[in-house]
């Protein structure tokens, strides 16, 4: 394994700037609050970089940025969009593995899975949509004898796009290539636990683009949100993050009539049937790594297979295999290639997890892995770690019920078919889920039965660039990272004419 040079430190593939600015028209500038807000690095509790505190007055100038630059960006050829798209793909591409190293530092997650797949699925999406974009086709239909209907896709002007702080390169690509694509301008509103990495690819990325095309301004939500949703410049918003948050989103895009699209909160079951232990195969190790993945991005992932759903039978033997390799989990510094989980992302994450983890014993639940933070050496002693964590419980427990984002997996057992399709859809949520067995007819029908935007089988934590992601239920709206998104950021414009030249 290699162990990278921290972002800013001599050695670094990652020079730092001090202070990032917001990225408005295509120039760094200052917040007019003349605020900055220390970036902490999740591994040591330690400031690495300063980020802008914004006021409103500095949404109100990205505003005006992107509206000024829409009129002559929505005119671009799709070819010339398509070019640009495939221009910053190209870009990030070369920068890979820095990239992935400072978003490693600055969210925490393990640099194997930047380098593996945050970076190179950001890399993706902006070649999936320079495709869709160019492929798409609006239709022209002959409704009678006189009457033809011509369907064009327009881009809507300028959109918001907030974003939250547990893949941030990779939901700005998810949300900016079908935007551009599309022939919107964007402004982006990182969240502020990760500020700067987005900045740093702006940095790498901004001779590509018209000057205002996209405009990153950080700032706290709370306090800037409102104001970015509810003015009169923006013409639609998509939001990534918390259920409640999201629904305060669609409370301002009311004001001005505007679409939004929203991906939410999850609880996602994992559910695991019988026949998977039949042999002890490829098949079965696989499985069992599917169980483990609810520690993937250290559990900090919105379609997190937090409830995993195990046919009886499974409950010894598969379940004992499951725990040792949980226990085998090697937690540390992220910039080690080695390290399979990094330590969650801020201090109030980790409040709140460490609320769960003492909540699902009081509720009942048995504790068969993890439970506590996680003792780390040296500097990373200050570092926000906990251990991966699994408990048997019941699905009506607050701990199967409410979104933790960390890495605590509850454990429920049930005995048939029935019985795991009605747990599985014991929740609000509707994002994320996976069916795991060997009867195809099995897995397809539990494919059917299951209310949840994706329902993977024999795998879980894919994301590629072509199937669409998004929620039921009070897991949100939309889809994202499949062709469909480019309507998103479109209007429908109707060209109806009549082609005969006699009077109505
Ligand atoms: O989320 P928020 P937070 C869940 C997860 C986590 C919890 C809290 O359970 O523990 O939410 O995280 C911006 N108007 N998810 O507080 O508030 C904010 O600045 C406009 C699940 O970080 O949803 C940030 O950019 N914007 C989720 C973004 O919203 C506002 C990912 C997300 O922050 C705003 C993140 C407002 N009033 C958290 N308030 C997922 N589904 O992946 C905040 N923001």
């Amino acid at each position: 394994g290699t162990v990278y040079t921290r972002p800013g430190q001599p050695g670094s593939l990652v020079t730092l700037k001090s202070r990032y600015d917001n990225f408005i028209g295509g120039e760094w500038v200052a917040p007019s609050t003349g605020d900055y807000g220390e970036d902490l690095a999740p591994a040591t509790g330690q400031p690495f970089a300063e980020y802008a505190r914004s006021g409103v007055a500095d949404i109100d100038k990205a505003v005006a940025a992107a509206n000024k630059a829409f009129p002559a960006w929505a005119r671009t050829s799709t070819t010339e969009r398509a070019a640009v798209l495939n221009r910053i793909a190209d870009r990030i591409e070369i920068h890979l593995e820095e990239i992935a190293v400072l978003e490693a530092w600055e969210n925490g997650k393990p640099v194997r899975e930047t380098l593996g797949a945050d970076i190179p699925l950001a890399v993706d999406h902006f070649r999936y949509f320079a495709a869709a974009i160019r492929t798409q086709e609006g239709n022209i239909k002959k409704l009678t004898d006189q009457l033809v209907s011509y369907h064009f896709y327009e881009p809507l002007g300028a959109v918001a796009q907030i974003i939250p702080w547990n893949f941030p390169i990779l939901m700005a690509a998810w949300k900016l290539a079908p935007a551009l694509a599309a022939g919107d301008t964007v402004v982006l509103k990182p969240a502020s636990a990760t500020p700067v990495s987005i900045l740093y690819v702006m940095d790498l990325i901004q001779d590509l683009l018209p000057a205002g095309v996209v405009n990153v301004v950080n700032g706290a939500g709370a306090k800037l949100g409102k104001a970015l949703v509810e003015h009169s410049g923006i013409s639609k918003v998509a939001f990534t993050g918390s259920t409640a948050t999201g629904r305060q989103i669609m409370q301002y895009a009311i004001k001005n009539i505007i679409p939004s699209t929203m991906e939410l909160g999850g609880k996602s079951p994992n559910v695991f049937f019988e026949d998977v232990a039949r042999e002890k195969d490829g098949y079965y190790r696989k499985a069992v790594e599917g169980f483990v993945l609810f520690a993937f991005n250290k559990g900090e992932v919105c379609s997190c297979p937090s409830r995993a759903l195990l046919q009886r039978p499974l409950m010894s033997g598969f379940l004992d295999d499951a725990i040792d390799r949980v226990k085998r989990i090697k937690v540390g510094d992220p910039l080690d290639t080695t390290t399979e989980m990094g330590p969650q992302n801020s201090t109030e994450q980790i409040k709140k997890i460490s609320g769960y983890l003492a909540l699902g014993p009081q509720e009942g639940a048995t504790v068969l892995a993890g439970g506590e933070r996680a003792e780390m050496p040296g500097d990373l002693a200050g570092g926000y770690f906990v251990q991966p964590t699994v408990m048997v419980a019941e699905n009506d427990m607050r701990v199967c019920q409410e979104e933790i984002f960390g890495p605590v997996l509850t454990v429920v057992p049930f005995d048939t078919y029935d019985q795991a399709i009605s747990i599985a859809n014991d929740t609000e949520y509707g994002l994320g889920s996976a069916v795991w067995s060997r009867d195809e007819h099995l897995t397809f029908e539990a494919s059917q039965d299951i209310h949840a935007g994706r329902v993977w089988v024999n795998t879980y934590h894919a994301y590629p660039a072509g199937a669409a992601f998004g929620g039921y239920k009070a897991s949100g709206y939309g889809r994202e990272t499949d062709q469909s998104a480019l309507h998103n950021y479109q209007q429908v414009k109707n060209v109806l004419v009549n082609h005969v030249n006699e009077p109505l």
